[in-house]
Protein backbone atom coordinates (compact mmCIF):
# COMPACT_ATOMS: atom_id res chain seq x y z
CA UNK A 1 0.00 0.00 0.00
CA UNK A 2 1.76 3.62 -1.06
CA UNK A 3 0.86 6.04 1.16
CA UNK A 4 0.17 9.65 -0.57
CA UNK A 5 2.58 11.67 -1.11
CA UNK A 6 2.63 15.51 -1.66
CA UNK A 7 6.14 16.62 -2.55
CA UNK A 8 5.11 19.88 -4.39
CA UNK A 9 1.97 20.31 -2.07
CA UNK A 10 0.88 24.62 -2.50
CA UNK A 11 -0.40 26.43 0.49
CA UNK A 12 -3.42 26.37 -1.56
CA UNK A 13 -3.98 22.59 -2.29
CA UNK A 14 -5.96 20.26 -0.14
CA UNK A 15 -4.70 16.68 -0.36
CA UNK A 16 -8.26 14.47 0.00
CA UNK A 17 -7.31 10.63 -0.06
CA UNK A 18 -5.55 9.16 2.77
CA UNK A 19 -3.95 6.36 0.29
CA UNK A 20 -3.84 4.39 -2.41
CA UNK A 21 -4.02 7.64 -5.57
CA UNK A 22 -4.05 11.27 -4.97
CA UNK A 23 -6.32 13.58 -5.10
CA UNK A 24 -5.59 18.00 -4.47
CA UNK A 25 -8.41 20.13 -4.56
CA UNK A 26 -7.94 23.75 -4.78
CA UNK A 27 -10.59 26.01 -4.04
CA UNK A 28 -10.12 29.50 -5.40
CA UNK A 29 -8.56 28.59 -9.00
CA UNK A 30 -9.93 30.94 -10.65
CA UNK A 31 -11.35 34.87 -9.83
CA UNK A 32 -15.12 34.84 -9.28
CA UNK A 33 -14.84 37.32 -12.66
CA UNK A 34 -13.17 34.82 -14.75
CA UNK A 35 -15.96 31.73 -13.41
CA UNK A 36 -18.91 33.93 -14.09
CA UNK A 37 -17.72 34.69 -17.35
CA UNK A 38 -16.57 31.50 -18.49
CA UNK A 39 -19.66 29.94 -16.87
CA UNK A 40 -21.61 32.12 -18.96
CA UNK A 41 -19.95 31.29 -22.16
CA UNK A 42 -20.02 27.24 -21.67
CA UNK A 43 -23.36 27.84 -21.04
CA UNK A 44 -24.37 29.40 -24.58
CA UNK A 45 -21.34 28.39 -26.40
CA UNK A 46 -21.22 24.61 -25.90
CA UNK A 47 -23.11 21.94 -27.95
CA UNK A 48 -25.29 20.66 -25.14
CA UNK A 49 -27.02 17.34 -25.52
CA UNK A 50 -28.84 14.90 -23.46
CA UNK A 51 -27.51 11.45 -24.66
CA UNK A 52 -28.89 7.99 -23.85
CA UNK A 53 -27.02 5.39 -22.58
CA UNK A 54 -27.49 1.70 -21.29
CA UNK A 55 -28.63 0.23 -18.11
CA UNK A 56 -29.15 -2.97 -17.11
CA UNK A 57 -29.96 -3.19 -20.95
CA UNK A 58 -32.29 -0.61 -21.59
CA UNK A 59 -31.42 2.49 -22.89
CA UNK A 60 -32.06 6.30 -20.80
CA UNK A 61 -31.13 9.66 -20.49
CA UNK A 62 -28.34 10.32 -18.55
CA UNK A 63 -29.85 12.65 -15.65
CA UNK A 64 -27.39 15.49 -17.14
CA UNK A 65 -26.77 17.49 -20.19
CA UNK A 66 -22.87 16.54 -21.82
CA UNK A 67 -20.49 17.31 -24.38
CA UNK A 68 -16.99 15.94 -25.66
CA UNK A 69 -14.31 18.50 -27.09
CA UNK A 70 -10.81 17.62 -28.08
CA UNK A 71 -7.91 17.17 -30.19
CA UNK A 72 -9.30 15.46 -33.41
CA UNK A 73 -8.94 11.60 -33.86
CA UNK A 74 -9.43 10.73 -30.19
CA UNK A 75 -12.86 9.13 -30.42
CA UNK A 76 -13.65 7.94 -26.82
CA UNK A 77 -16.06 5.24 -25.46
CA UNK A 78 -18.05 5.85 -22.27
CA UNK A 79 -21.01 3.68 -20.72
CA UNK A 80 -21.41 2.19 -24.49
CA UNK A 81 -21.66 5.31 -26.15
CA UNK A 82 -18.81 6.19 -28.74
CA UNK A 83 -18.19 9.92 -28.96
CA UNK A 84 -15.99 11.76 -31.45
CA UNK A 85 -15.08 15.28 -30.19
CA UNK A 86 -15.95 18.92 -31.48
CA UNK A 87 -12.50 21.14 -31.88
CA UNK A 88 -11.86 22.98 -28.27
CA UNK A 89 -12.85 26.64 -28.18
CA UNK A 90 -11.20 29.35 -27.53
CA UNK A 91 -12.44 29.34 -23.66
CA UNK A 92 -11.52 25.36 -23.13
CA UNK A 93 -7.99 25.98 -24.32
CA UNK A 94 -7.55 28.89 -22.22
CA UNK A 95 -9.14 26.90 -19.41
CA UNK A 96 -6.94 23.65 -20.48
CA UNK A 97 -3.81 26.12 -20.75
CA UNK A 98 -4.52 27.51 -16.87
CA UNK A 99 -4.33 24.18 -15.40
CA UNK A 100 -2.40 22.28 -17.19
CA UNK A 101 0.89 23.81 -15.37
CA UNK A 102 -0.71 22.51 -11.79
CA UNK A 103 -1.44 19.04 -13.79
CA UNK A 104 1.83 18.38 -15.32
CA UNK A 105 0.02 16.71 -18.33
CA UNK A 106 -1.05 17.76 -21.41
CA UNK A 107 -4.74 17.43 -21.59
CA UNK A 108 -6.13 16.24 -24.99
CA UNK A 109 -9.80 15.74 -24.34
CA UNK A 110 -12.81 17.43 -22.13
CA UNK A 111 -15.59 15.84 -21.15
CA UNK A 112 -18.16 17.88 -20.26
CA UNK A 113 -21.29 17.80 -17.83
CA UNK A 114 -24.21 20.67 -17.29
CA UNK A 115 -26.47 19.38 -14.05
CA UNK A 116 -29.14 21.64 -14.70
CA UNK A 117 -30.18 21.39 -11.05
CA UNK A 118 -30.16 19.60 -7.92
CA UNK A 119 -32.24 16.21 -9.58
CA UNK A 120 -29.30 16.12 -12.10
CA UNK A 121 -26.30 13.76 -11.13
CA UNK A 122 -24.20 11.20 -12.15
CA UNK A 123 -23.68 8.00 -10.81
CA UNK A 124 -20.20 6.04 -8.86
CA UNK A 125 -17.57 5.01 -11.38
CA UNK A 126 -14.15 5.56 -11.87
CA UNK A 127 -12.56 6.82 -14.99
CA UNK A 128 -10.82 3.66 -16.11
CA UNK A 129 -11.08 3.45 -19.96
CA UNK A 130 -8.64 2.06 -21.73
CA UNK A 131 -8.28 5.06 -23.20
CA UNK A 132 -6.92 7.26 -20.34
CA UNK A 133 -3.78 4.53 -19.74
CA UNK A 134 -3.11 2.76 -16.70
CA UNK A 135 -2.95 5.81 -14.03
CA UNK A 136 -5.48 9.01 -15.85
CA UNK A 137 -4.82 12.05 -14.73
CA UNK A 138 -8.01 14.18 -14.31
CA UNK A 139 -8.39 17.85 -13.77
CA UNK A 140 -11.99 18.96 -13.01
CA UNK A 141 -13.10 22.27 -13.05
CA UNK A 142 -16.22 23.65 -12.04
CA UNK A 143 -18.14 26.98 -12.54
CA UNK A 144 -21.91 27.56 -11.17
CA UNK A 145 -23.77 26.18 -8.27
CA UNK A 146 -21.37 24.19 -5.51
CA UNK A 147 -22.00 20.39 -5.65
CA UNK A 148 -21.31 17.48 -3.77
CA UNK A 149 -18.95 15.39 -5.21
CA UNK A 150 -18.26 11.73 -3.32
CA UNK A 151 -15.01 9.54 -3.40
CA UNK A 152 -15.36 6.05 -1.97
CA UNK A 153 -13.18 3.40 -1.72
CA UNK A 154 -13.78 0.63 -4.38
CA UNK A 155 -12.85 -2.39 -1.78
CA UNK A 156 -14.30 -0.63 1.01
CA UNK A 157 -17.61 0.88 0.44
CA UNK A 158 -17.79 2.15 3.68
CA UNK A 159 -14.48 4.42 3.69
CA UNK A 160 -16.26 7.86 1.75
CA UNK A 161 -14.98 11.44 1.20
CA UNK A 162 -17.39 13.99 0.70
CA UNK A 163 -15.91 17.61 -0.93
CA UNK A 164 -17.99 20.70 -1.85
CA UNK A 165 -16.46 21.66 -5.74
CA UNK A 166 -17.55 25.33 -5.70
CA UNK A 167 -17.64 28.06 -8.61
CA UNK A 168 -13.78 28.25 -10.09
CA UNK A 169 -12.49 25.25 -8.55
CA UNK A 170 -9.86 22.81 -9.63
CA UNK A 171 -10.07 19.04 -8.26
CA UNK A 172 -7.00 16.84 -9.86
CA UNK A 173 -6.88 13.11 -9.66
CA UNK A 174 -4.06 11.07 -10.58
CA UNK A 175 -1.79 8.59 -9.26
CA UNK A 176 -2.98 5.44 -8.32
CA UNK A 177 -6.98 7.09 -7.52
CA UNK A 178 -8.87 5.61 -10.64
CA UNK A 179 -7.82 1.94 -9.39
CA UNK A 180 -9.13 2.40 -6.08
CA UNK A 181 -11.70 4.71 -5.74
CA UNK A 182 -15.24 5.83 -7.35
CA UNK A 183 -16.64 9.16 -7.29
CA UNK A 184 -20.06 10.28 -8.29
CA UNK A 185 -22.07 13.48 -8.10
CA UNK A 186 -25.28 12.61 -5.86
CA UNK A 187 -28.68 14.46 -5.99
CA UNK A 188 -29.35 16.72 -3.61
CA UNK A 189 -33.30 17.69 -2.84
CA UNK A 190 -32.48 20.99 -1.65
CA UNK A 191 -32.78 24.08 -4.31
CA UNK A 192 -29.62 23.84 -6.33
CA UNK A 193 -28.82 25.75 -9.47
CA UNK A 194 -27.10 24.93 -12.72
CA UNK A 195 -23.42 23.89 -12.38
CA UNK A 196 -20.97 22.52 -15.15
CA UNK A 197 -18.21 20.78 -14.66
CA UNK A 198 -14.83 19.86 -17.05
CA UNK A 199 -13.14 17.11 -16.80
CA UNK A 200 -10.15 17.34 -18.75
CA UNK A 201 -8.08 13.99 -19.60
CA UNK A 202 -5.40 12.59 -21.31
CA UNK A 203 -5.93 9.99 -24.21
CA UNK A 204 -2.78 7.82 -24.74
O1 LIG B 1 -19.19 16.74 -12.22
C1 LIG B 1 -18.18 16.33 -11.65
O2 LIG B 1 -17.59 16.99 -10.80
C2 LIG B 1 -17.66 14.95 -11.95
C3 LIG B 1 -17.69 14.59 -13.39
C4 LIG B 1 -17.09 13.25 -13.66
O3 LIG B 1 -16.83 12.48 -12.77
C5 LIG B 1 -16.78 12.84 -15.03
O4 LIG B 1 -17.01 13.62 -15.97
O5 LIG B 1 -16.28 11.71 -15.21
MN1 LIG C 1 -15.57 10.80 -13.48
Amino acid sequence: MQQTLFAQTADKEIPLLPFNGEVVYNEHFFTPAESDAYFTHLVDDIAWKQEPIKMFGRSVLQPRLTAWYGNSGKSYSYSGITMQPLPFTDALLQIKQHIEPLAGVVFTSALLNYYRNGQDSMGWHRDNEKELGRNPVIGSVSFGAARSFQLRNYADKSLVKTISLTHGSFLLMRGETQHYWEHRIPKTSQPTGPRINITFRVIV
